[in-house]
Formats: C-alpha cells, sequence, structure tokens
C-alpha cells in the first residue's frame, strides 16, 4: 500500500493545544512537498519545475498521533531582492504572516528547508530572517535537508559531511533530518521509495521532539513591531553614500551614568534621543531604561523604521553577573534581534 494511503492517522483538526510549525526556505527547496511528506498525503501544492509557486503562506492543520499541528507554509524567498516577489510585496507578505501568527498564539517551531545541492549566499539570509528577525532565537529550530534520494551514502550521513558549511555561517540547529521529500506514489524505484518512507520516519519524530512546550511571539512582547522593524531594515537597499544618516546607538547604562564613555553630548533632544559627538563624527544614542528592555517599545515608537546600528550595554564589575547576563539578552533581543552588533562595556574594573 503506498505511503500516501496508509496514513490514516492524520486528520484535519482545530485545536487550541495546537503546535504552530513554521517552514521556510528559499523558493523551489520543497517546503510544500515536506509539508505533505508530513502529512503523508497531497495537501499542499507543489510546483513542477525547478521554482516552487507558494507566494502567500498557507497554514494546513492536521493531527500526526494524537498530536495537534498548524504548519504553516510560508512563501520562498531567493537571492537579490528576495526573488521574484518585489521587496515591498514580500514584506506586506511577512507582516501578514506576523498577525496570523500571533492570532494562532505563536510559533513552537521553525523547520528550515534546504536543499542539499543548493547550499549557498541565501543560506544565511533566510536563517537571518525567520530565527533572527521574526524569532529573536527564541523559538527552537531544525534543519530539514531534502533532495538527498540519490544520495551515495545512507542519507542521514549528509549532515556530518556538510555540517561546516553551517557552522562557518554560525548557523545554529536543534536538530536536524536529511531527506528527499518526494512523493513515494510517484517513484517507481523500491530503493527510492524505501528512501521516502524513511524519510518520513525520520521527519516525524523529529518535529515531534523538537516543538517547544510553549509557543513564542504575542502583541504583548512587543513582538510583532520589533520584528517588523528589522524584517523592513533586511529589505530596504543598502544605503548610498552620499545620503547616510547619522548613524543610532541604542545604549543601556546604569541610571547615575551620562552618555560620557560615548562622547560630548551637542543636543540632548534630538529625535528624542541625544546627538553626541565622537570625533567630529554624530551620533543619535537612546537611553534604554530597565522598564523598556522586553518590549523595546520606546525605542520602536521613536525610529519605528531604522533600528540601531550599534547596541551598547554598560555594565559594572560589581553587578550581579546573572542579572547583567539576563538583562544584556533582553537588550540583544529587544532592540537588534541578535542581528546588530553589540558592545559590551564593564565599568569599574581595577586599572592594572
Ligand atoms: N529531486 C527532488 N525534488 C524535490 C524534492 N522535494 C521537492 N522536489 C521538487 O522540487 C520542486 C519544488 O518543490 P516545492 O515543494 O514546490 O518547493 P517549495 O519550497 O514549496 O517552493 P516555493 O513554494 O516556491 O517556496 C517540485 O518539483 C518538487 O517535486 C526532493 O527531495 N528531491
Ligand atoms: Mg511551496
Amino acid at each position: 500500500m503506498s505511503q500516501r494511503k496508509r496514513a490514516s492517522r492524520v486528520q484535519p483538526v482545530v485545536a487550541s493545544t495546537t503546535k504552530n510549525i513554521v517552514v521556510f526556505g528559499e523558493s523551489g527547496v520543497g517546503k510544500s512537498s515536506l509539508i505533505n511528506l508530513i502529512a503523508g498525503r497531497s495537501i499542499a501544492a507543489t510546483s513542477s519545475g525547478a521554482k516552487g509557486c507558494t507566494f502567500r503562506h498557507k497554514k494546513y492543520e492536521l493531527q500526526v498521533d494524537d498530536t495537534p499541528y498548524a504548519i504553516w507554509d510560508t512563501a520562498g524567498l531567493d537571492e537579490g531582492a528576495y526573488g521574484t516577489v518585489p521587496a515591498e510585496i514580500a514584506e506586506e507578505h511577512l507582516k501578514q504572516l506576523l498577525h496570523d501568527l500571533t492570532r494562532a498564539n505563536g510559533i513552537h517551531l521553525l523547520v528550515y528547508c534546504v536543499r542539499a545541492s543548493r547550499l549557498r549566499k541565501t543560506l544565511l539570509s533566510n536563517y537571518n530572517l525567520f530565527y533572527s528577525a521574526i524569532c529573536r532565537k527564541k523559538v527552537p529550530i531544525v534543519a530539514v535537508v531534502t533532495g538527498l534520494e540519490n544520495y551515495e551514502e545512507e542519507m542521514q550521513d549528509w549532515w556530518a559531511a556538510n555540517e561546516t558549511e553551517f557552522a562557518m555561517l554560525k548557523m545554529h540547529f536543534d536538530g536536524h533530518a536529511c531527506v528527499t521529500t518526494l512523493d513515494a506514489d510517484k517513484v517507481n524505484s523500491p530503493i527510492l521509495k524505501q528512501r521516502c518512507h524513511a524519510s518520513r520516519r525520520a521527519v516525524l519524530p523529529l518535529i515531534a521532539s523538537s516543538c517547544a512546550r510553549d509557543r513564542w511571539g504575542t502583541e504583548q512582547d512587543g513582538w510583532v513591531s520589533a520584528a517588523l522593524a528589522d524584517v523592513r531594515a533586511m529589505f530596504k537597499p543598502p544605503r548610498q553614500n552620499t545620503t547616510q544618516p547619522t548613524p543610532i546607538v541604542a545604549l543601556y547604562d546604569l541610571p547615575e551614568h551620562s552618555l560620557d564613555p560615548i562622547g560630548s553630548v551637542k543636543d540632548t533632544s534630538f529625535e528624542g534621543g541625544h546627538l553626541v559627538d565622537v570625533g567630529g563624527s554624530p551620533l543619535l544614542v537612546y537611553r534604554i531604561r530597565d522598564q523598556h528592555l522586553r518590549s523595546g517599545v520606546r525605542f520602536k515608537k521613536q525610529i519605528a523604521s531604522r533600528g540601531a546600528d550599534l547596541l551598547m550595554f554598560c555594565t559594572s564589575i560589581h553587578s550581579d553577573t546573572g542579572a547583567s547576563r539576563r538583562r544584556a539578552a533582553a537588550f540583544h533581543g529587544s532592540y537588534g534581534g541578535d542581528m546588530r552588533p553589540l558592545l559590551v562595556v564593564v565599568r569599574d574594573a581595577p586599572v592594572g
């Protein structure tokens, strides 16, 4: 009996305990095919050529082994200005995705779909967009490598042979599966069929074991506004030399300190921040207070569409290390999506 027909334990569901899984990756790598593999039947449309066909996100609700899942198929992003879709439209689609995910109670797992034969520079931009900018690195992430039906070794061996490619780009994964997402019903060779079935057996437990217990991403977290600012920054064209705006620094410092570690203050009320002179070059500095650390709200209102170019976190050698670490992590997550450089300054260190 075929793989698709045997999958009788998979049914459509609507449940509040549903785990939200977002599948993302470059166009045409097999995201929709992966969803069909998980479902055990064809529910997501796939393309017939090398290029894919999902232009907007789509949610598929199903139940696997008694666990309800909502699997979100997203539009593939390509090289250049994110592929064939203009940047503004891609951004609008992502905005809609964030709002829909918020209404659906946030994200439990990111699945990064990668084609084995296509490890290239968009690897990092897709990862940064979904894991760093949208999920602020707070959601488990797994990689599913597709296109391995003819791999000369065992499919799972692909990872050990290629994981340095990911490590070099400092990409982290909580788990992985190396598979083929070809439809078992559409391949003739028994070996290929076997590999299709083995792929489903590899993917289902990976997903079941990697989902976060609690979802992440709600309006209260300031999630959508923070994520959108970073998504916009990723989509905007590179700056032209002639019109470079004043660089923005988000500064978290102990309350008793002024802006002296950065430079001399020229104007303390410039666009809600402080205009500071550093060796003749202006910087626009925003002081971040404890109450803004988690949400990033104040900062976003001030400079909604740009985000900071540099984050600066000051602490003291006398401060509690654990608390400082937590503050620094909250600061980095809320104001930089872990994507902007973070400079840590430790005050009061003994001299000599
Ligand atoms: N050889 C091979 N082809 C695959 C595999 N997975 C998917 N394909 C084929 O690749 C093409 C694209 O697959 P899709 O699942 O539509 O890709 P996608 O990532 O959803 O594409 P977008 O919707 O544009 O983002 C289709 O022709 C699939 O049959 C695989 O594991 N091996
Ligand atoms: Mg698709």
